[in-house]
């Protein structure tokens, strides 16, 4: 049996957990994993790429607090490479709802809430390719 493509995602650590100082921890985990850091950018976004950058979510009655809090302080984008990325790495980031994400995924170990809940990652080819496209152009 062949392995499953090697693919690329997009995973944004959030302005909570870039402030208490976990980007390092955070990109440590997927290099251990054997996924690749190939960019990386820090920033703090503006309103406008954030509304871009969430537009899936823009009928949504949390899209204006989900917008202001990812702009609200630096954030950290990684694009990482390694077999079946999109997969694994949402397997590592644990449940959206992070008070009941899974001990040792990310978000189990680092996140405290809902809007703060430590990163993001894409869920499929088409959303990497918008996500990518809109943090890091
Ligand atoms: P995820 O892909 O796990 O980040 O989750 P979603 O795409 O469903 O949600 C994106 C972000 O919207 C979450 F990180 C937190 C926020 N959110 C809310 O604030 N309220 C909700 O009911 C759902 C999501």
């Amino acid at each position: 049996m062949s392995l499953p493509a090697v693919e690329r995602t997009l995973i944004v650590v959030k302005p909570d957990a870039t402030a208490k100082g976990h980007v390092g921890d955070i990109i440590s985990r997927f290099e251990k994993r054997g996924l690749k850091p190939v960019e990386i950018r820090m920033q703090t976004v503006s309103r406008a790429r954030a509304e871009q950058f969430y537009s899936v979510h823009k009928d949504k009655p949390f899209f204006g607090d989900l917008v202001s809090f990812i702009s609200s302080g630096p954030s950290v984008g990684v694009i990482l490479e390694g077999t079946d990325a999109i997969a694994v790495v949402r397997l590592m980031i644990g449940s959206t709802r992070s008070w009941t994400a899974a001990p040792g995924t990310i978000r189990g170990d680092f996140a405290t809430g809902l809007l703060d809940n430590a990163i993001h990652a894409s869920d499929s080819k088409d959303s990497f390719d918008w996500e990518s496209k809109t943090y890091f152009s």
